[in-house]
């Protein structure tokens, strides 16, 4: 294995911090202990948390309107795999890439799955994308996708979805997931009924193709690039349709797919109960599906997420393994830096809600004490468990603070000796 970062800018990085860094640990752990907690297990359970990181987030994003590229931006899967192995050698959290196709496409998957594994790192759900015209494609997907009111585009895209499954297998995926822009603009243009039904049938072919060990993740979204209706747009939708899919089928929850302040928690909690909670896309929204960074927006609904994950965890129903998965666009920083720095957040409300006194919580809910059962959520949540997490990424081998060392290894600025420039136009992501 050849990692991207030298071992050694990563250990002198280390060895300027770890002094501050034990005292900080020691610190919490007294702080800990007077609660009962023990730090070593929470910081064991933070070593065993990990988040995938989409290959399309280490490109720099767009809105419809521009994307301004970076010097030394990724402009392949190579490189893109390079750039999430700087990202998992650092963090420590994200040893999986999430592809999409067919923007992913290669000729060789075999060695694309060992070139990965040379930069310490696994592949995760594969994304199929019906919802872009591909060049030289025989039907156009303006009519929809797997819900097309036209038979032959329907089943371009059920064969689009299977060929996933085919490549995800090479790649040794075990997830398909399926986020459709299905839709209309216009009251009337589409029935709303019928193009259900369409999409059912045509999900069922998907659901068909897959292996026993496999789970299709059905993504709701409630709108964009459909303005007025969307085939999939809600939990509801998604969770009847995972229902009737069967029970490979799950819901994948984008948290930035739903309207603004919707409890998303709940929806969490609703999907777990039915056994039909599949996995996330972590993002944060201010407005809709804006894919900013992890937390950068509301930290406490991310905690809270986790909260009732942790809360699903203790009480399982048909398996509990929701997978994890980054989905953000990043307009405006490095992407390098927005996943470190996301997955960072993520790893963070993770190991607050193992703070979490459930028994008090329990018992305060129980005997409807209100605010004791708020203050549980509430101690954990106002504890900074980053000594934890740097703990755990320096054992493992990563840095104590994943951004500066990012930025003293020089990596973009070497990068863009090396890559191609990224041609300018909007961009979808
Ligand atoms: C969608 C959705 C999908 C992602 C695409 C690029 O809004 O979030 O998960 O694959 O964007
Ligand atoms: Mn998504
Ligand atoms: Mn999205």
């Amino acid at each position: 294995m050849t990692l991207p970062i030298s071992a050694d800018l990563i250990a002198e990085h280390n060895a300027q911090r770890a002094e501050a860094l034990h005292e900080d640990y020691e610190a919490l752990g007294r702080k800990l202990a007077r609660s009962g907690i023990a730090i070593d297990g929470i910081k064991a359970r933070a070593a065993g948390f990990s988040v995938a990181v989409p290959s399309w987030g280490a490109g720099r994003g767009g809105t419809r309107f521009a994307k301004f590229p970076i010097p030394g931006e990724p402009t392949n899967i190579h490189e893109k795999l390079e750039d999430c192995a700087v990202i998992n050698q650092l963090s420590r959290a994200t040893p999986r890439v999430s592809p999409h196709f067919p923007w992913d496409k290669v000729s060789d998957y075999k060695a694309l799955r060992e070139e990965a594994a040379s930069l310490g790192l696994g592949f995760d759900a594969v994304n199929s994308n019906t919802f872009q015209d591909q060049p030289g494609q025989a039907h156009s997907y303006s009519t929809g996708s797997l819900s097309s009111t036209v038979a032959a585009t329907r089943a371009q895209a059920v064969a689009h979805n299977i060929e996933c499954i085919e490549i995800g297998q090479q790649l040794g995926s075990r997830d398909l997931t399926v986020w459709v822009g299905d839709g209309t603009n216009f009251p009337g243009q589409q029935d709303l009924a019928r193009s259900l039904d369409r999409y059912l049938e045509a999900a069922a072919e998907v659901y068909a193709a897959l292996p026993d060990d496999w789970r299709m993740l059905l993504e709701h979204k409630m709108f964009e690039p459909a303005f007025y209706s969307t085939v999939i747009s809600d939990w509801g939708s998604s969770i009847l349709a995972a229902q009737e899919l069967g029970p490979k089928a799950k819901c994948l929850v984008d948290l930035g797919h739903h309207a603004p302040n919707v409890n998303i928690e709940q929806i969490v909690a609703r999907l777990h109960r039915f056994g039909k909670l599949g996995g996330f896309h972590f993002n944060d929204s201010k407005y809709g599906d804006d894919d900013l960074d992890s937390g950068s927006i509301n930290p406490h609904q991310l905690f809270l997420v986790f909260n009732e994950l942790a809360e699903a965890e203790a009480n399982p129903r048909d398996g509990f393994n929701p997978s994890y998965m980054i989905d953000q666009s990043h307009n405006v920083t490095d992407p390098i830096e927005s996943m470190l720095s996301s997955a960072e957040a993520i790893a963070q409300c993770h190991a607050k809600a193992a703070l979490v006194d459930r028994q008090a919580l329990h018992a305060a809910q129980e005997a409807n004490d209100t605010m004791m059962a708020f203050q549980a959520l509430r101690r954990a949540y106002t504890i900074d468990v980053s000594p934890i997490l740097a703990m755990a990424r320096m054992e493992a081998g990563g840095a104590i603070d994943v951004l500066e060392a990012y930025r003293a290894s020089q990596w973009r600025s070497r990068k863009a000796q090396e890559r191609k420039a990224v041609g300018l136009g909007a961009g979808i992501v």
